[in-house]
């Protein structure tokens, strides 16, 4: 396991992330200022909510939150569910694509592998100018949750430099930076090597050249840009787990934390990413063996409300 490298990766992943030139609240100084109390009260009521649903007696176990994808193909992600990362500064990785809320870069496609035959398209572009351009979904000021089981039914692209992920962090990543917000992802993948993916914990003193991280490789030299796997996270306020078609791969408890760190996964909103990376530290540049473009497939996103207390 490379583990250094993605912790290297990582160390400065979240605090750069703001583009140069963003809209709104993006804006530094003054729109940090503006707009963190806004962002904070939105999470604590959406993580509030989530709560409440998440007790219903007797309620069908219907996702609370989902994305289905199945809009009119060509349709641009749901503006009520997604918000759109902008800009091109490297996000702290020296990653080399400038996120575009353009439909070259996020649409919806129709795809007969698709459970309802409609899928979002998230795909990175090699530009004529020889830079790149793809997409960056979050749901940031529009949903946030606290805990419940999380899962995605992915079809992912694959090649040297080609970085997709499917992950949370913490709604106070501006209040608190990075890696004090928390960061878990469900799923990164490097295109370099098509039959692994990761699941992995961010938090202070766990970071850096030591996240919590796991990989599952599928077995007989599958890879998992050959057709759609359901990615889930099953989150309790002292347990994770990370698995594959539902297949555990990894559970993590505050027992695994370094001496003296901090479990910054209970009671705290986190908001949902969906991105599509080219390059980095991490997964090192593309070269000529990679071909674009590559498309990162999502059938669908559930999110299913906490187990109730007994
Ligand atoms: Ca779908």
């Amino acid at each position: 396991m490379t583990r250094r490298q993605p912790a290297r990766a990582r160390k400065e992943r979240v605090t750069p992330r703001r583009p140069p030139v963003s809209t709104g609240s993006a804006a530094r100084p003054s729109g940090f200022l503006q707009s963190f109390p806004v962002k904070s009260v939105f999470c604590f009521l959406a993580g509030l909510g989530l709560a409440v649903t998440g007790h219903r007696a007797g309620a069908a176990p219907a996702p609370v939150w989902s994305d289905e994808f199945n809009q009119p193909v060509g349709s641009a992600p749901d503006p009520a569910k997604w918000a759109y990362d902008l800009g091109g500064s490297g996000w702290g990785n020296r990653e080399l694509e400038v996120y575009t809320d353009s439909r070259d870069n996020s649409r919806v496609v129709a795809d007969p592998e698709a459970t309802d035959g409609r899928a979002l398209a998230i795909r990175a572009v090699r530009t004529a100018g020889g830079g790149y351009t793809s997409a960056r979904l979050k749901t940031l000021g529009l949903f946030t949750l606290t805990g419940g089981r999380i899962e995605a039914r992915i079809k992912l692209p694959r090649g040297q430099g080609i970085w997709p992920a499917f992950w949370l962090l913490g709604c106070d990543v501006d209040h608190v930076g990075w890696p004090a917000c928390g960061e878990i992802d469900i799923m990164e993948l490097l295109g370099s090597r098509p039959g692994t993916i990761y699941g992995t914990l961010h938090g202070p003193g766990y970071s850096g050249a030591h996240p919590l991280q796991r990989s599952f490789t599928l077995p007989d030299g599958a890879v998992f840009a050959a057709g759609y796997h359901v990615f889930a996270l099953d989150w309790a306020p002292d347990r994770i787990i990370w698995s594959v078609d539902g297949h555990v791969y990894q559970v993590r408890t505050p027992a695994d934390l370094p001496a003296g760190a901090r479990w910054v996964f209970r009671d705290r909103p986190f908001y949902l990413l969906l991105n599509l990376a080219v390059g980095g530290n991490w997964p090192r540049d593309p070269d000529s063996t990679t071909e674009f473009p590559q498309t990162l497939y999502v059938d669908y996103v559930r999110v299913f409300a906490p187990a109730p207390k007994p």
